[in-house]
């Protein structure tokens, strides 16, 4: 059966939108988003970078999944999924009980706060940050809405300060007036997941870069969703940007890492590697000898880094779960 390789572009439920690719498999067209169902059970690959795929057994697609698809014998508007690619990376958070895979085949992630309306999310922004960092994929942070304060509280300052030190790009913005130079320059290709809490800019920044018309296609999508409780991902692209795709996720409160294991987490603080503890396979909580400790105790680790770090651990499932009584110092 001859196929189409396509993009998977929205994902509502109960079927798919996708964005067949143009012959040369390179380019995607978006000269039209069909329906599209996939035929029986997929079996969806995920290799990551450093562990098996067993705990990622998915059954569902996910946006940027690339697939095979064939025309409907009934109605040539709707498309068949016939296959699905191994997936080179992707984005998963876990929320009420399951993980969710948010975007698949990214190039990176940009991760999205805001200093008011609402106020700088600490817990989110560094759950989200360690995802990214185990997802192994580029990150670009945005702090927005810089226009609503004079300066910056201090324990922001101190968290973007560190941000910068261990060299996370960051981007103060008013994307309400205008996106700044470096971040367009940033954006100017590739396929990036807008990673943020409802109201830190995500639409804003998308009609920015992508032209107004694409909001209209974000609120049908709204629409087509039904309950505001669940959050489905949508891929836009313009082809008058034929170089970029984004992904918004909307109506998004939660980022749980409860999906990771503690090995994973650890891969999502590579600063901590910098420290020299006695034992390599060191969790840095009740273990002798820790360097990320003594960094704490002389102030080259602030101590939000640790505290978030240690309340992932908290969450995650399995034999690593630290006990009561492990934590160091400073953790509630
Ligand atoms: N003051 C200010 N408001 C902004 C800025 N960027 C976005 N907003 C506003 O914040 C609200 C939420 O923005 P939106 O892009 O919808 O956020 P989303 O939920 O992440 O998609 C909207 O009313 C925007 O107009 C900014 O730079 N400054
Ligand atoms: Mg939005
Ligand atoms: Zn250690």
């Amino acid at each position: 059966m001859a196929t189409l390789r396509a993009w998977v572009a929205g994902v509502f439920g109960a079927y798919y939108h996708v964005l067949p690719f143009e012959q040369n498999f390179e380019t995607p067209s978006l000269s039209k988003r069909y329906k599209a169902k996939p035929r029986g059970k997929l079996r969806i690959e995920y290799r990551e970078k450093n562990l098996g795929y067993n705990k990622l057994k998915e059954s569902l697609l996910a946006i940027g999944d690339i697939v095979e698809v064939s025309q409907d014998a009934q109605n040539e508007d709707v498309m068949v999924i016939e296959a699905v690619h191994e997936r080179k990376n992707a984005i998963h958070r876990a929320s009420f009980g399951r993980q969710q895979c948010l975007a698949a085949n990214i190039d990176g992630v940009v991760l999205l706060t805001s200093v008011r309306s609402p106020d700088f999310n600490l817990g989110f922004t560094e759950r989200a940050l360690a995802e990214a960092v185990i997802a192994g994929v580029t990150i670009l942070l945005v702090v927005n809405k810089m226009d609503l304060v004079n300066a910056l509280d201090e324990e922001t300052q101190t968290v973007l300060d560190y941000y910068s030190k261990i060299q996370i790009p960051l981007f103060k913005e008013s994307l309400l007036s205008g996106v700044s130079t470096s971040l367009k320059d940033a954006l100017n290709r590739g396929t990036w997941l807008l990673l943020g809490q409802s109201g830190t800019g995500k639409s804003t920044l998308m009609n920015r870069l992508l032209g107004e018309e694409k909001q209209a296609v974000g609120e049908i999508s709204q629409i087509e969703k039904g309950r505001h409780t669940t959050t489905n991902p949508i891929l836009y692209y313009s082809e008058a940007h034929d170089n970029l795709a984004l992904i918004d996720v909307p109506g998004l409160r939660e980022f749980g890492m409860r999906h990771r294991d503690a090995l994973e987490i650890r891969d999502g603080f590579p600063d901590f590697t910098q420290f020299a503890c006695r034992f390599e396979n060191c969790l840095h909580l009740n273990e002798p000898n820790c360097g990320v400790k003594e960094a704490l105790l002389s102030n080259t680790l602030p101590d939000f880094r640790y505290k978030h770090y240690v309340s992932m651990l908290e969450t995650i499932d399995e034999k690593f779960k630290p006990r009561k009584g492990d934590y160091w110092r400073g953790i509630k």
